[in-house]
């Protein structure tokens, strides 16, 4: 049994299988991580998305950005955007049975026995892995929860509060959190974000660097696997932390992880339609 884990498919369907073939994965056998944005930009959503759910107990997800912005269209909380490439999910005769599996993923993973973390962005700051796993739980449970589902969806989008406080407390406390594990790219030291800039390491505004690099990090030194971050183009330099989105859908390549053997494997976007 080998557990296997890979960035951003964002629509990219066929690069992954190339890439599973190459691996020789089978979903009796083996196990398969995604790191969210299974949805969006890219031509297969709708594949990409029934074939996470049909992973079952041989798949593990994890929720971004995008996937949430599905749930809020799906909700009718946001208007699809120009770009946005959700409508055949939207008109799929199984939609609900894939809007409900997605509203039951979670944003953070942690495989206690093998001490790996996946999450779609990142671990903030001032945060330890296991108080993450807290934090994140609550926006899960207002995922789950038809009562908490769509005052969540609705208040979801925006960039404040940008720093944590513990008494925050409502919608602002679960947008905050959400933008920690599904949108941070650069932050300060105590976890204060900026959501604005989205290019490489040198676009960092001025007192901010990428979540991964400060020396004062809670979770230094836990195995942490991310996505998100397509700009980084799979280059981190912080000591156990794997970039795994390699921007396939911007014409890049995909990569899958070995999680046991930190293998890597890349597939260029050639199998794309
Ligand atoms: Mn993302």
């Amino acid at each position: 049994m080998t557990t296997y884990a890979v960035g951003d498919l964002q629509g990219c369907l066929e690069p992954l299988k190339c890439l599973l073939n190459r691996v020789d994965f089978s979903p009796s056998r083996d196990c398969l991580w995604l790191a969210g944005d299974l949805v969006n930009r890219g031509p297969q959503s709708l594949e990409s998305l029934r074939f996470a759910r049909d992973l079952g107990s041989s798949g593990v997800t994890v929720l971004g950005n995008h996937d949430l912005h599905l749930l809020a269209v799906a909700h009718k909380v946001e208007r699809m955007k120009k770009s946005d490439t959700l409508q055949p999910i939207l008109d799929a005769p199984d939609r609900a049975d894939l809007i409900f599996w997605l509203r039951q993923q979670k944003l953070i993973h942690h495989d206690a026995e093998r001490e790996v973390t996946m999450v779609h962005a990142g671990i903030p700051p001032q945060w330890s892995v296991s108080k993450s796993l807290r934090r994140a739980a609550e926006v899960e449970q207002a995922l789950r929860d038809d009562a908490t589902l769509q005052p969540f969806l609705d208040g979801m989008y925006g960039n404040q509060p940008a720093k944590w406080n513990k008494d925050l407390h409502g919608v602002p406390r679960l947008r905050l959190i959400t933008n920690y594990f599904t949108r941070m790219r650069f932050c300060k030291a105590d976890g204060t974000l900026d959501l604005e800039a989205k290019e490489g390491l040198d676009s960092a505004p001025d007192g901010f660097a990428p979540w991964f690099s400060h020396p004062t990090r809670k979770a230094r030194g836990a195995k942490i696997i991310f996505g998100h971050w397509a700009a980084l183009e799979g280059h981190c330099d912080e000591p156990n932390v794997y970039a795994l989105d390699t921007g396939c859908v911007w014409g890049n390549s995909m990569t899958l992880m070995n999680i046991d053997s930190n293998e890597l494997h890349h597939c260029d976007c050639e199998a794309n339609p």
